[in-house]
């Protein structure tokens, strides 16, 4: 059965990366419908709004969806569409590649965060001159399906270190919460576990990932860690996500639109080849998912390289490169 996976470029490099994945995918000779959906500052200034109707719902009604990237507009446009495939869980894997000049090449982490609440939430208030106010959201529920998941996916995907990221001695009621939340999914699931302080974990992280697999985070703290992690392994442009939802999944580059770079045709194409590889496994295509993962990362080993792993390469060089060994 045609699968119809939804395309949204977004701002920035999303225009040049995304069509590069479609390339990789087409290569595969998936039994795909590609339909593209407009999102972003771009569409904002144009349309009056940064999430058409039709695009949200294209997203909702699509097997899996493409994203690219949000500039200016994202909490009206990434948010939105994490909501649109039900996604509850924003999957990170950073892991350090062979022949990638990267600052700690032992590391292999995956950040799976919170992807609905928090100070994501959006309550966000200017209640009197110069006085701003924004609500955390955390509730029971949000942090058991996070916690679940998280200890499901290290279980699946063979990662024995499971930490929980929190700062429950200053946000005691909301972070609280969570913690206490995860620690009674752990115990009824007998998932072992260790927690630790968010800030202090950004610093262990740092200096010895090897002792971390699957970082279970709140909202905000698995957006950061995450880029700090990306900074381990070599760069924004290695990092690939899933935003998981019960059927449906969203799935984009870690990094954003990247306007110092857009319009160059040198970003790396990397981390959104990797997205669509998450999406193939997604889709139940696996044997097709692994061939893009060795492809990107034989490329990633003997290049060509794009200027921000230290090469001189274009977008479409690298991507001809992925395509040549798909
Ligand atoms: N593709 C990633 C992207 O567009 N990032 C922009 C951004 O600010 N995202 C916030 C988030 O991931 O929650």
């Amino acid at each position: 059965m045609t699968e119809e996976i939804a395309v949204i470029p977004g701002d920035g490099i999303g225009g040049e990366v995304v069509p590069a994945a479609i390339e990789v995918l087409e290569a595969l000779d998936p039994d795909f419908e590609f339909v593209e959906g407009e999102a972003g500052d771009h569409v904002l200034e144009s349309r009056g709004e940064a999430l058409p109707d039709e695009t949200y719902e294209l997203a909702a009604d699509a097997d899996a969806t493409l994203f690219g990237a949000a500039g200016e507009t994202a909490a009206d446009v990434i948010l939105p569409l994490r909501e649109a495939v039900g996604s509850f869980a924003n999957v990170r894997p950073a892991r350090a590649y062979p022949g990638v000049d990267s600052l700690r090449p032992e590391t292999d982490l995956v950040f799976v965060r919170e992807n609905t609440e928090g100070v994501y939430s959006g309550i966000e208030n200017e209640i009197a001159d110069g006085v701003t106010t924004l609500t955390r959201v955390v509730t029971d529920e949000a942090s058991r399906k996070i916690a679940q998941y998280g200890f499901e996916y290290a279980e699946a995907n063979g990662y024995g270190d499971v930490t929980v990221a929190h700062k429950a001695n200053v946000m005691r009621t909301t972070d609280g919460r969570f913690l206490e939340s995860v620690e009674r999914v752990a115990e009824e699931g007998g998932y072992e576990h260790d927690e630790a302080l968010m800030d202090a974990l950004a610093m262990h992280l740092l200096l010895r990932p090897e002792e971390y697999g699957v970082v279970i985070c709140p909202n905000l703290a698995g957006d950061v860690l995450s880029d700090l992690a990306a900074g381990l392994v070599g760069g924004l442009g290695l990092l690939p996500s899933a935003n998981v939802g019960e059927g449906n999944a969203l799935f984009e580059p870690v990094h954003g639109s990247a306007p110092d770079i857009a319009g160059q045709g040198i970003a790396n194409p990397a981390a959104t080849v990797l997205s669509a590889a998450m999406l193939l496994d997604h889709l139940g295509y696996d044997g097709e998912a692994e061939r893009v993962r060795t492809a990107v990362e034989a490329v990633l080993k003997e290049g060509p390289r794009t200027p921000d792993l230290g090469g001189h390469a274009s977008t479409a060089d690298v991507t001809a490169a992925i395509v040549d060994r798909v």
